[in-house]
């Protein structure tokens, strides 16, 4: 569509998922849908990195526990492009509880719990940038 505008999102596998075994099946989702990949690695985050990537929560109550959870275990991080990325990938995901997640979206066919719903995707633009910034340098993205 002429509309369509091609965007880098950032997209994660959170270690619930890694450790959960779903690494493989999420990144073919990505890729059935057509989105490149242009920038993946499996990482424990360091918390400094967590706490900087979720700093919009942090007067939140679970904000601990989210920085506990997120750096707990090995997580795969993933830079994606294509036509209106940002947004889709949040479609593929599903809401953020997967209670409320669409059917067939990945939070909604692998997870039960808001605290631990495996993948995470730029909400913004502006998110997209600061958090493949965070995450990637420029030459890791191909
Ligand atoms: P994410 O940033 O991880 O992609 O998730 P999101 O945009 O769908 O949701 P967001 O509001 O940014 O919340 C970030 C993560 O915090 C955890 N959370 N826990 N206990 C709670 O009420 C609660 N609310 C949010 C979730 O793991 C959520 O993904
Ligand atoms: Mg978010």
């Amino acid at each position: 569509m002429l509309n369509d505008r091609m965007e880098r999102t950032f997209a994660m596998i959170k270690p619930d998922g890694v450790r959960r075994g779903l690494t493989a099946e999420i990144l073919a989702r990505i890729q059935r849908k057509g989105y490149r990949v242009v920038g993946l690695k499996q990482m424990v985050i360091p918390r400094e990195t967590a706490e900087a990537h979720y700093g919009e929560h942090k007067e939140r109550p679970f904000f601990g526990e989210l920085v506990d959870f997120i750096t707990g275990g090995p997580v795969v991080a993933i830079a994606l492009e294509g036509e209106n990325a940002i947004a889709g990938w949040r479609a593929m995901m599903g809401a953020t509880n997967p209670a409320n997640a669409a059917p067939g979206s990945i939070r909604a066919d692998y997870a039960t719990t808001v605290g631990e719903n495996v993948t995470h995707g730029s909400d913004s633009p502006e998110s997209a940038e600061r958090e493949l910034g965070l995450f990637f340098k420029p030459e890791e993205l191909l």
